[in-house]
């Protein structure tokens, strides 16, 4: 007679570390934390497999509240630093959050090796257009017109475009979405979760205490949905829609495909080379006798 096992019902909160969010009220990062309970549950995630990674700032506290192992690394560092856990332990999940400061500006050296390498994680990025944490410097996202404690007169420099950046880099998952959405960050999330290699989701995140240029009211403005019938396999029409739309930010899934992750090959690698873990030291020693 074969026996059923109960299946454990999985909710958001079963998600939530118990530690109160230190953001401020009506911070974007709450629908962005909501996002990820939600995705995590939907996919029944167990927490014991899950590693939660993140750099400095505002956003990188979100591991705090998340059920699972985490590590709150140094600034911009957080993508190195999740790479050495995937490939160590290639069976857990593993997931980089944190702003668009630490992602694109001192961590942006790191932000194409997880594209090009394809490694298997996802990195939710929120994205305010200014330090918060600091207290508000312009930051690579942020619009010229933005005064802030370095530019008192405005900035210099136009902003990065993240999503062409990734495209370009070769990320394999790259979808946008609004924290003030809190259902569109869980689905595009756990499709990024789900997805076989690096998922890049970015998501327009509001800062109500610094940023008072680029408001909740100006993301809800600029976000328009990608259109139903975008073919989201082809790289060039997503590089493409995301010029289309000009002054307005695509929300929704604009890319997706499928090819070898960077621990799947450093996996073969080691097969074509005969590796095991109790290879004999001495054949290597050996090598270097006259
Ligand atoms: C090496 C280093 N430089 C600078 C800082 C100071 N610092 C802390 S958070 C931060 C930026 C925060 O901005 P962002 O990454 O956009 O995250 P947010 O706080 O807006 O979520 C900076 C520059 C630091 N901690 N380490
Ligand atoms: S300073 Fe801005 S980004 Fe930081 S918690 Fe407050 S609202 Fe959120």
């Amino acid at each position: 007679m074969s026996e059923t096992i109960p299946i454990k019902a999985v909710k958001p909160k079963d998600y939530d570390s118990g530690v109160q969010p230190v953001w401020c009220a009506g911070c974007g990062n709450y629908g962005v934390l909501a996002g990820v309970y939600r995705a995590l549950a939907e996919l029944n995630i167990d927490p014991a497999n899950l590693v939660n990674i993140s750099g400095i700032g505002c956003s990188s506290r979100l591991p705090y509240f998340l059920k699972a192992y985490k590590m709150h690394t140094l600034h911009g560092r957080a993508g190195p630093v999740a790479t050495g856990v995937k490939l160590a332990r290639p069976d857990l999940e593993v997931l980089i959050t944190g702003g668009d400061g630490d992602g694109f500006s001192i961590g942006g050296g790191h932000m194409s090796p997880l594209a090009r390498t394809n490694i298997n994680l996802t990195y939710v990025l929120m994205d305010n257009h200014i330090y918060g944490l600091t207290k508000g410097q312009f930051s690579p996202t942020s619009r010229k017109a933005m005064k802030g404690y370095t530019t008192p007169y405005g900035g210099f420099e136009e902003p990065l475009r993240p999503l062409l950046y990734m495209l370009t880099y070769g990320a394999s998952y790259v979808a946008q979405a609004y924290a003030g959405n809190a259902k569109m960050c869980a689905d595009l999330i756990s499709g990024g979760l789900a997805h076989k290699g690096f998922a890049y989701i970015h998501i327009l995140s509001p800062c109500i205490t610094f940023n008072k240029l680029d408001t909740a009211d100006y993301f809800k403005e600029i976000i328009e949905d990608i259109p139903a019938d975008h073919d989201v396999s082809d790289l060039r029409k997503a590089m493409r829609l995301i010029y289309q739309f000009e002054d307005k930010e695509p929300v929704g899934l604009l890319y997706k495909n499928e090819r070898p992750t960077l621990d799947e090959v450093m996996g073969e690698i080691v097969q074509q080379a005969g590796g095991s873990d109790h290879y004999n030291i001495r054949e290597i020693i050996n090598l270097s006798r006259p």
